[in-house]
């Protein structure tokens, strides 16, 4: 059975199937000739040195923005992806995100649990309707959060590498999308060709009636400059699903009124976990086999 290095903790109805057709290493060793890793998982080439006979990577996850793609290309290590399994996920996440800084509906919650009731001492939120939701990165992901918000009653406009055929804005520009924004929906990949695309010059066109959704990578965002711009009324909220030092979730976030937080959940369902637990396994069951994958980077 071909041996597998799994670098960190993956699922059990994962690394149950992959144990059964696989042998699993507990360290980088020669007889590894496949690794599984999850989206983001940082692959260093330092790593890669110590697995001189590494066939492939599948990644549990559709960002594989922590593999050295080029790196494996030279080497001839074949890397896949989860896509399209998790997009309604992610993007459920995505609206709900919007909805819970529009309408303070994490505030609202917490405000009934303290046992509060009368609505007047509750304060007043944003309607959704007419506004406009500028997405960075129309994808699949920003696709399907584009169909969604569409039915809230929101405008959408976009900006990305090219124009695409659809109905929506195109902007030319982040900063052009981010002034006609009220919700400003980062759904592009992470890695170094989009690191801190969101900046202060990003977030001031943004403004203080605009808010910043984020569940791409925490990366795309310049944390700090985020921090600054939400305790300064710079925006005014911020819904974030990803951080830049996952798992590490800066204070001033943490403590901050104008932010909702997730852990990283876009596709943290049972449906969507397994299904792309399915696809690494087919991936790499395919790869020994000879066959062709079906999920390939590259
Ligand atoms: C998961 C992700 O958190 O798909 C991705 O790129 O970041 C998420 O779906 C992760 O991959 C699960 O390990």
């Amino acid at each position: 059975m071909p041996a597998l290095y799994l670098p960190v903790s993956l699922p059990p109805f994962l690394v149950t199937p992959l144990a059964a057709m696989h042998t699993l290493e507990q360290a980088p060793t020669a007889a590894v000739r496949g690794m599984v890793v999850p989206g983001g998982f940082r692959v260093s080439e330092c790593l890669l040195s110590s697995l001189p006979n590494l066939e492939i990577i599948s990644v549990f996850g559709v960002g594989y923005d922590g593999v050295p793609i080029a790196h494996c290309q030279q080497r001839g290590i074949r890397v896949t992806n989860t896509p399209d399994v998790l997009t309604e996920d992610v993007a459920d996440i995505a609206t709900a995100l919007v909805l819970m800084t529009s309408r303070r509906l994490a505030e609202a919650e917490k405000f009934t649990r303290a046992g509060s009731w009368c609505s007047d001492a509750f304060p007043l939120a944003h309607a959704l309707r007419g506004k406009t939701a500028g997405i960075v990165g129309l994808g699949r992901i920003g696709k399907a959060i584009a169909h969604r918000l569409t039915a809230h009653g929101l405008k959408i406009a976009y900006f990305g590498r090219q124009p695409q055929a659809v109905a929506y804005d195109y902007c030319h520009s982040l900063n052009e999308l981010a002034q006609k924004a009220d919700f400003l929906i980062v759904a592009c990949p992470g890695g170094s060709g989009t690191r801190h695309l969101i900046n202060v010059e990003v977030l001031g066109a943004l403004g203080s009636e605009g808010t910043l959704i984020n569940i791409a990578r925490g990366s795309v965002v310049d944390e700090e400059a985020l921090i600054v711009a939400l305790n300064t009324g710079v925006i005014r909220g911020a819904g974030l699903d990803v951080f830049e030092n996952e798992p590490h979730v800066p204070a001033e976030l943490i403590g901050s009124e104008k932010v909702v937080i997730f852990p990283h959940v876009g596709s943290a369902t049972h449906e969507t976990r397994q299904a792309m637990a399915d696809l690494v396994l087919e991936n790499m069951v395919a790869h020994f086999a000879n066959l062709p994958l079906l999920t390939p980077v590259c």
